[in-house]
């Protein structure tokens, strides 16, 4: 960019001059030149601008194969302490690759006092378009929640796409629902999150379009949007009636039978999948990403005596679960609510994992079922030394395994047998489920 003062005789003063730098270590952005006089150019523009481009076009050749997933800029704004800001940006990233996408840079604002429309500062805010424009990013994901005049506002000033957490998840979720009911509650959460976010396509365009009084396309476009979105909500709502129909179904027919049910909770990632994997020897898709699993599985597990349980594992939970997704997931949690025992499956690894365990509590607890019986398990214990590992457990009043080794399963059968059965009759099943 170059800008040519005038002189008040009308010829060429001062030049200034700036551009953007390719990626370096020191991080840099852009190159301010000092001002020059026109006598002083001696460098014809081409001179400048060849080497510069082949320079900015690096990045294109070095990041070939991640080069069809989007780039998104990770930003995240609270008045949180630094650590806890970091480990939450941590975990965005993370999210960010469960959602196949490539983060190509972070932006990092600790303040008292958000900015209403914008979340970010003005500053900042150029800060983030700048970085956009070195990286090659398209794709802006924030790690608070926006308002919908938020997304807006952001989008406008920075030409670039904007999503927050909750929208993040939910497009995880929706790439991985594999049932017709996963798919149903995603999309309405989706569709629900979006309505009050739909906006004109772009102001530009709109303005265009407009017509006269104002009454143009552009608006009417919006119009059809919301009502077409609408329409769609309306429809998905009766089918998740009816499927929730079936779901009650079974579940009536399972309640008639007087076998315990034990649910395996945790936080996204624990084990949760490998562990009922483990136990009944089934092949439920486990992966080293964030929210693998979104439906029920529910298996058998058999114990010597003719006695067997029936053992489930759903989707995991993550701090600060977007309300409009607890709503998204509400007949699968609901199925939580039929379990005699909980398995909360902890890994031991994670950096964080109190914090987990108090996120997992606290949403057991708004879901109404801190109430059933637990048995606090702590997983990975393989990837801790055995010191800490008896520490812990002694500390929390836990039982180590490790879901990847089958021979530490056997406590933990035990522990379950001990608490579901007391003699021969069942201690965890109310007598009245006879009838
Ligand atoms: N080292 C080690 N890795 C484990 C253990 N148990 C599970 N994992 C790994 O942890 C990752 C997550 O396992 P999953 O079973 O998919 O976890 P989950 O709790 O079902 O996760 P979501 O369904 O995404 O919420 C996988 O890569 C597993 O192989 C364990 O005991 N030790
Ligand atoms: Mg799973």
């Amino acid at each position: 960019m170059v800008a040519i003062g005038v002189l008040p005789g009308g010829l060429p003063g001062k030049v200034f001059m700036a551009h953007l730098l390719p990626e370096n270590p020191e991080g840099k952005i852009y190159e301010v030149y000092p001002p020059l006089s026109i006598e002083q150019m001696n460098r014809s523009a081409e001179d400048i601008l060849t080497p510069l481009y082949d320079e900015l076009d690096v990045p294109e050749k070095t990041y070939a194969t991640d080069d069809r997933k989007e780039r998104a800029i990770l930003i995240s704004v609270s008045k949180a302490n630094k650590l806890d800001q970091e480990e939450s940006l941590e975990e965005l990233r993370e999210l960010a690759h469960s959602a196949e996408l490539n983060p190509v840079g972070d932006v990092i604002q600790r303040t008292k006092m958000t900015h209403p429309k914008t979340l970010l500062g003005e500053g900042k805010l150029k800060e983030v378009i700048m970085k956009g424009l070195q990286s090659r990013a398209d794709l802006l994901i924030f790690d608070q929640n926006l308002t919908p005049l938020q997304v807006r506002k952001i989008g406008e000033i920075t030409e670039m796409k904007v999503l927050d957490r909750t929208q993040l998840i939910l497009d995880i979720f929706a790439q991985r629902a594999v049932t017709r009911e996963a798919q149903v509650q995603v999309e309405l959460a989706q569709l629900r999150y979006r309505l009050p976010r739909l906006a004109e396509r772009s102001t530009a365009l709109s303005r265009l379009t407009g017509g006269i009084g104002g009454r143009g396309p552009g608006e009417t476009r919006l119009e059809v949007d919301k009502r077409r979105t609408r329409d769609r909500i309306t429809r998905l709502e009766h089918e998740m009636e009816s499927l929730a129909q079936g779901r009650l179904q079974r579940r009536m027919k399972r309640n008639a039978h007087p076998i315990p049910i034990l649910s395996i909770v945790g936080y996204t990632n624990a084990g949760k999948s490998t562990l009922l994997n483990a136990l009944t020897k089934s092949d439920v898709k486990t992966e080293n990403l964030l929210f693998s699993t979104l439906d029920t599985s529910t298996r058998r597990l058999r114990f010597p005596r003719e006695r067997e349980v029936i053992i489930t594992d759903t989707v995991g939970f993550i701090q600060s679960l977007p309300p409009d997704l607890m709503g998204a997931f509400q007949s699968t949690l609901d199925e939580l609510k039929d379990a005699h025992l909980l398995i909360h499956l902890v890994d031991i690894s994670a950096p964080r994992f109190e914090d987990q365990m108090g996120a997992v509590e606290a949403i057991l607890a708004q879901l109404g079922i801190d109430k059933t019986p637990k048995l606090l398990v702590f997983n990975k214990t393989d990837r801790v030394d055995a010191e800490t590992v008896a520490l812990l457990c002694k500390r929390h009043g836990a039982l180590g395994v490790s879901a990847l080794h089958p021979g530490t399963l056997l406590p933990l059968l035990a522990a379950i047998e001990e608490r579901v059965w007391q003699g021969d009759a069942f201690s965890v099943l109310p007598a009245a489920s006879n009838d």
